[in-house]
């Protein structure tokens, strides 16, 4: 297909090796799909014009590699970068595959596994450092617990902290250009996870030793899991100056982490998000964790991957028809601008203007009356995403 839809490396799209290279095992079913090498994966991103491949330290170097094996394959890996034109924004670890972690990693009760977790974490971080991440990203996946017999979350988020902290001054104390991108999610595959939200990871952000080099890889999928709307979170990290990475997918709400292709299941949310992310300006990754369905073959798999970034582009441009629609715009003007001004309302607080609003008579009544608007501008929304305007 080629139109106005074609991704360019501006854009910013990148794809994990374990997105593209999902080979659709669930808990009920086997792999339907090969394996396909790292090299051979960034060769399919190549293709289809993807910008970035990211990867967990063990998509490319088996958890069992020797020093000789792991140098031999990071060569060739670079190659690949080099010879499809893709390169590394982000790593990250896998800490929860080996059955090591069934107890979790940073939060395990046992120090031999906590020792264990933060020793391949610092030689995950040298790996994506080598090639070329400048975000390093944590998502806990066994950080938590079936039985809170068996665990006290005060220590399970001291653990965390402590971790985060000695991960912090170890890439500091290496020289490395790296920040670290906190993502949530909330309950899979433990019973329970510490820090399950987007929001309690902000929060749990400022009580590091060093907040500024650590923000949040937001999941669309994981606040929808939740029922929750991801664009607040989204915006609540924005406003934080904390959205350092973002991983887009898809699915339907309170499900599993159903990982679907980007904008395949929740239009006007992913509409509402990207209209955010281009309208204020996000320069970071739009990084796709997703997988094709478990329908698929390898050429599925390269329609899911060129499909989830024609999606976002199809956005990006009703984005911009809705900034320049004068209907849409006067209606939003209109519904943001309410009966009439109040003096003093959104400026610094003074004792005058708390007087004079202590004092004000407001015509709760009519306030209560008065007819918002705010039906005739989603429809305006989704005839403008439909095609109908
Ligand atoms: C999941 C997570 C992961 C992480 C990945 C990078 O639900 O499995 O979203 O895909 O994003 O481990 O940290
Ligand atoms: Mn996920
Ligand atoms: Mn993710």
């Amino acid at each position: 297909m080629t139109d106005a839809f074609q991704p360019q490396a501006a854009h910013k799209f990148s794809f994990g090796l374990w997105t593209v290279g999902n080979i659709g095992r669930d808990p009920f079913g086997h792999p339907v799909r090969e394996v396909v090498s790292p090299v051979n994966l960034v060769k399919l991103l190549g293709e289809v014009g993807a910008w970035g491949v990211n990867l967990h330290d063990n998509d490319l170097v088996p958890i069992d590699a020797t020093a000789a094996e792991r140098d031999q394959i990071v060569k060739d890996f670079k190659q690949a970068l080099n010879d499809y034109g893709v390169i590394v924004p982000m790593a990250t670890t896998n800490l929860f595959s080996d059955p090591a972690f069934k107890d979790g990693a940073f939060t395990a009760n046992d120090p031999q596994v906590r020792a264990y977790a933060l020793q391949k974490t610092m030689q995950a971080i040298d790996l994506g450092v080598e090639l070329g991440a400048k975000i390093y990203v944590f998502w806990g996946g066994r950080e938590g617990t079936e039985s809170d017999a068996t665990k006290n979350p005060l220590d399970a988020v001291k653990r965390q902290r402590e971790a985060m902290n000695f991960l912090c001054a170890y890439v500091k104390d290496q020289g490395y250009d790296l920040k670290f991108a906190l993502e949530a999610k909330p309950n899979e595959p433990r019973g329970d996870i510490y820090l399950p939200t987007t929001g309690a990871m902000l929060g749990f952000i400022q009580t590091l030793d060093d907040p500024s080099m650590v923000g949040v890889n937001p999941e669309m999928a994981h606040e929808h899991m939740a029922g929750l709307n991801f664009l607040h979170a989204v915006a609540q990290a924005w406003d934080a100056g904390k959205l350092f990475h973002i991983d887009l997918n898809d699915q339907n709400f309170a499900r599993y982490d159903q990982d679907f292709r980007f904008g395949s299941h929740n239009l006007k949310q992913a509409f509402f998000l990207v209209h955010f992310l281009e309208s204020h300006g996000y320069d970071g990754p739009r990084h796709f964790d997703a997988h094709a369905y478990r329908t698929e073959d390898q050429a599925g798999v390269k329609a899911f991957a060129a499909g989830c970034m024609r999606s976002y582009l199809i956005l990006k441009e009703k984005s911009a028809r809705f900034q320049a629609d004068a209907e849409i715009q006067a209606a939003l003007a209109e519904v943001n601008s309410g009966s009439s001004p109040v003096a003093g309302l959104g400026q610094p607080y003074t004792r005058a203007t708390a007087t004079a609003l202590k004092a004000h008579r407001f015509d709760r009544e009519a306030l209560g009356k008065r007819g918002l608007g705010y039906e005739r501008l989603d429809q305006l929304v989704f005839d403008l995403l439909l095609g109908a305007r």
